[in-house]
C-alpha cells in the first residue's frame, strides 16, 4: 500500500456526523433518526440543494449531468481522470439517515480533510450523487449511475413513469436537476464508494470495515393478476376468479422457494395493491412486486423459472390471467481484486478489523465496475437494520470507515497509473 502525505490524516467525526443530521432532517420521519426523500420530490431537491451547497462551500467544481447525477471535483496536481467516491441521497419512504448519505457525506469529509491540511491530491478527488439509486419510485434502481456509465441511453431513462404517472424527465425539469454536463460521464481512475452494510454480518462478526469483494444478482418484476370483481356474499366460492387469492399463494411461494434454495437466496413480495380494494368485493386486479436475488447467477435464473411455471399454474387454476413486467434485472458484479486488496490493506494499517464479503444490497458501485477499477467499504448497522428510520451505525463506526475511505482515495489518487 503505497504511503501518501496524507497517511497520518483522520476525519473528523464530529463534522461528518452533523451533515449527517442535517441531510436527515430534510424529509425526517417525525420521531425518529429517519428521512423519506423519494427521488425526484421536492424532498430530493431540497437535499441536493444542500449538498451542493457543501461542495462549492469546499471550493469543488460541480457540474450536473441529463439524469441529474451531481459529480463534484476537487483539482489535483495533476490533470487526468479523478479518484472518484459516492453515493445517493435518494431514499426509500422508510428509509434511514445513513443509506447512501454515508458514502456521499464521507466523501465530501475526506475533501475537507484534504484541504484543511492544506494538501493537493495527485490526481483529482471527485465526489458523485446518483440519482434514483433505490428504485423505489422509479425503476429500475441504480438508475443515474446506470446512464452515467452508458448501461442505458439518456432518452429510454428520462421516459421512465412511476406508478402516477409522473415522468423521470418531467420531475428532473421541476426540481431544476436536468443538467448539460456530457453522458455518458468520464470515466473516473478508479471509484470506492463507502456504504453502511444493511445486514447483520458485521455486527455479528464484531468486524469493523467489511470488504466488499461482489454484488448479488438482482430480478425485480412486476406481476398484474386479473380475475372477476364479484359480490363477497354472494358469489360461492366454486364461481370465484380472485386474483387476490392467486397474489397470496405466490407470496407463500416466494417464502418456500428462498427456503428451499437456501441461503444466499432471497424473495420479497414488498408491495400489493388490490382492485377495487374493498371490504366487500372480490378484487377484480392484483399487482405484486416480486424480488428475487442471490449472489449465483445460474441459481438465480432457476429462481426465476420456477417462480414464472408456479405464477402461470396458479392464475390458471383460479381462471385468471397474469401480466408480467420486468423491473429491473441486474447479473452479479465482481470487483476489482487490487482495489479490494487496497480497502483491506487500508483498514489493517488502520488497525480495523475486517472481513471480505458479498454485497446483498445493491449500489452504484456495481455500474461504476463496468468501466473502472472499483470496490466497497461497508460499515455495521445496528441489528443489521436498514431501509427502516431506526437504521443505526454508530459514529466509531462510521469515522472507521470513512477513515478507510480517506487513505484509500488518496492512495489511488498518488499511485503510479495501472
Ligand atoms: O434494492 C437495493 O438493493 C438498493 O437499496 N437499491
Ligand atoms: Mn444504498
Ligand atoms: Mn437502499
Amino acid at each position: 500500500m503505497p504511503e501518501t502525505a496524507a497517511a497520518g490524516l483522520r476525519i473528523d467525526i464530529e463534522r461528518l456526523s452533523a451533515r449527517l443530521a442535517a441531510l436527515s432532517e430534510i424529509g425526517g420521519i417525525a420521531g425518529t433518526e429517519g428521512c423519506a426523500r423519494l427521488a425526484l420530490t421536492d424532498e430530493d431537491r431540497a437535499g441536493r440543494d444542500l449538498v451542493v451547497a457543501w461542495m462549492r462551500d469546499l471550493g469543488m467544481d460541480v457540474v450536473v449531468d441529463g439524469i441529474g447525477n451531481v459529480v463534484a471535483t476537487l483539482a489535483g496536481r495533476a490533470d487526468g481522470p479523478p479518484v472518484m467516491c459516492g453515493s445517493h441521497i435518494d431514499t426509500v419512504g422508510s428509509g434511514g439517515r445513513y443509506d447512501g448519505n454515508l458514502g456521499v457525506l464521507a466523501g465530501l469529509e475526506v475533501i475537507e480533510t484534504v484541504r484543511a491540511a492544506g494538501l493537493t491530491p495527485e490526481r483529482p478527488l471527485a465526489v458523485g450523487v446518483f440519482t434514483n439509486e433505490e428504485g423505489a419510485r422509479f425503476q429500475p434502481d441504480m438508475l443515474g449511475s446506470l446512464v452515467y456509465v452508458g448501461g442505458m441511453a439518456l432518452e429510454e431513462a428520462l421516459d421512465i413513469e412511476d406508478s402516477d404517472g409522473a415522468v423521470v424527465g418531467a420531475e428532473l425539469d421541476r426540481i431544476g436537476y436536468a443538467g448539460a454536463a456530457p453522458l455518458p460521464g468520464f470515466v473516473p481512475h478508479a471509484f470506492v464508494e463507502l456504504h453502511i452494510e444493511q445486514g447483520p454480518v458485521l455486527e455479528a462478526g464484531g468486524t469493523t470495515i467489511g470488504v466488499v469483494e461482489s454484488v448479488q444478482g438482482i430480478s425485480w418484476q412486476e406481476l398484474t393478476i386479473s380475475g372477476q370483481s364479484n359480490h363477497a356474499g354472494t358469489t360461492p366460492i366454486a364461481m370465484r376468479r380472485d386474483p387476490g387469492l392467486v397474489a397470496a399463494r405466490i407470496m407463500a411461494f416466494a417464502r418456500d422457494l428462498a427456503d428451499r434454495f437456501g441461503q444466499p437466496q432471497v424473495a420479497t413480495v414488498g408491495s400489493v395493491e388490490f382492485l377495487p380494494n374493498l371490504v366487500n368485493v372480490v378484487p377484480s386486479l392484483a399487482a405484486i412486486t416480486v424480488d428475487l436475488r442471490n449472489t449465483d447467477e445460474a441459481i438465480l435464473q432457476k429462481a426465476e423459472a420456477e417462480f414464472a411455471t408456479f405464477v402461470a399454474e396458479a392464475a390458471e387454476a383460479e381462471g385468471c390471467t397474469v401480466e408480467t413486467r420486468s423491473l429491473a434485472r441486474f447479473e452479479p458484479v465482481r470487483f476489482d481484486a487490487d482495489v479490494i486488496g487496497l480497502v483491506e490493506a487500508t483498514a489493517a494499517s488502520l488497525g480495523l478489523s475486517s472481513r471480505r464479503m458479498p454485497s446483498g444490497a445493491g449500489h452504484d458501485a456495481q455500474m461504476f465496475a463496468r468501466v473502472c477499477p472499483t470496490a466497497m467499504i461497508f460499515t455495521p448497522s445496528q441489528n443489521g437494520l436498514s431501509h427502516n428510520p431506526a437504521e443505526y451505525t454508530s459514529p466509531s463506526d462510521l469515522e472507521a470507515g470513512a477513515n478507510v475511505l480517506l487513505q484509500v482515495m488518496m492512495s489511488l489518487s498518488s499511485e503510479e497509473s495501472r
